[in-house]
């Protein structure tokens, strides 16, 4: 599918999309944010497809909401178009590992998107923040919960409250990215570790992703039965037969994903 503000290129099992308003430092509205989830559903969609890579550019990753789109919206507007709500929905519900790859500024709405992928890497430049409280709003994608979530309550407070910006070394250090990287590195290393990740079976993926995620919408309890019964599930593919038989035969496993 051809796309007005995402480049979207496949190499080695990745898909690699990058958001491209370099006018407007990524700021995403309407048009980007339902292309961006239509690729990602594509690249669900797509068997020769194993991770995904999302990114901006040098700049930004996305410096957040279209403010130019979003100004003269009323109440009715945002609230009967579910703004952005169902085309988040796809993005979040994409089944195939998400990694945000954050170049400078992620801010609001793009801190917002970054923190829907699975996980984050970012460069030395990145820039995070959710600026709104500034615009006379607050996050409307998911901010107040995520943030609160990995960063905890008092940072999350912090930075919605005021509306400043965390290097990559706090970000880092508050639990909200995984590895940093110099900015001239930071895709080649992400799709590093996608393709790392596209080596293993795509069941186990599929099953981990989904486990992590259930950490953040259940009690600890109920978590742990969900990764016990996918544990279990897993022992009924041939990929558990082979991973272990590897590891046993010292040589490495051919993955079918069955
Ligand atoms: N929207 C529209 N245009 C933007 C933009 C944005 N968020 N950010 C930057 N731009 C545009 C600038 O207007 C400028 O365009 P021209 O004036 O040249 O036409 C161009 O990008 C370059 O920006 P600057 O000239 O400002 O570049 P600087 O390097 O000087 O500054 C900056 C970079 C990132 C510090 C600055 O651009 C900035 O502060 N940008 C705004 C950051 C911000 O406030 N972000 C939060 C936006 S509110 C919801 C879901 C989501 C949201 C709301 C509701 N629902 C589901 C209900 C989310 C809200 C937000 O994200």
């Amino acid at each position: 599918m051809a796309y007005q503000n995402l480049i979207v290129e496949t190499e080695d099992h990745v898909a690699l999309i990058r958001l491209n308003r370099p006018d407007a430092l990524n700021a995403l509205n309407s048009d980007l944010v339902r292309e961006l989830a239509d690729a990602l559903q594509e690249a669900d969609r797509n068997d020769n497809i194993r991770a995904i890579v999302v990114t901006g550019s040098e700049k930004a990753f996305a410096a957040g909401a279209d403010i130019k789109e979003m100004a003269g919206k009323t109440y009715a507007d945002v609230f009967a178009t579910n703004m952005f709500g169902d085309d988040f929905k796809r993005i979040t519900g994409t089944r195939k590992p998400v990694i945000a790859a954050v170049s400078g500024y992620a801010l609001g709405g793009g801190c917002e998107l970054a923190m829907a992928c699975d996980f984050i890497v970012c460069a030395d430049t990145a820039r995070f923040g959710q600026p709104e409280i500034n615009l006379g709003i607050i996050p409307g994608m998911g901010g107040t919960q995520r943030l609160a979530r990995l960063i905890g309550r008092s940072k999350a407070m912090d930075m919605v409250l005021t509306g400043r910006f965390m290097d990559a070394a706090e970000a880092e250090r508050a639990g909200l990215v995984s590895r940093i990287f110099p900015a001239a590195k930071l895709v080649p290393e992400a799709l590093a570790i996608a393709r790392k990740i596209a080596e293993k079976s795509r069941l186990s993926v599929m099953a981990a992703k989904e486990c992590v995620h259930r950490a953040e919408e259940t009690s600890l309890d109920e978590g742990i039965l969900f990764e016990r019964r996918s544990f279990a599930a897993l022992f009924s593919t041939e990929d558990q037969k082979e991973g272990m038989g590897a590891f046993m035969d010292k040589r490495e496993p051919q993955f079918r994903d069955r």
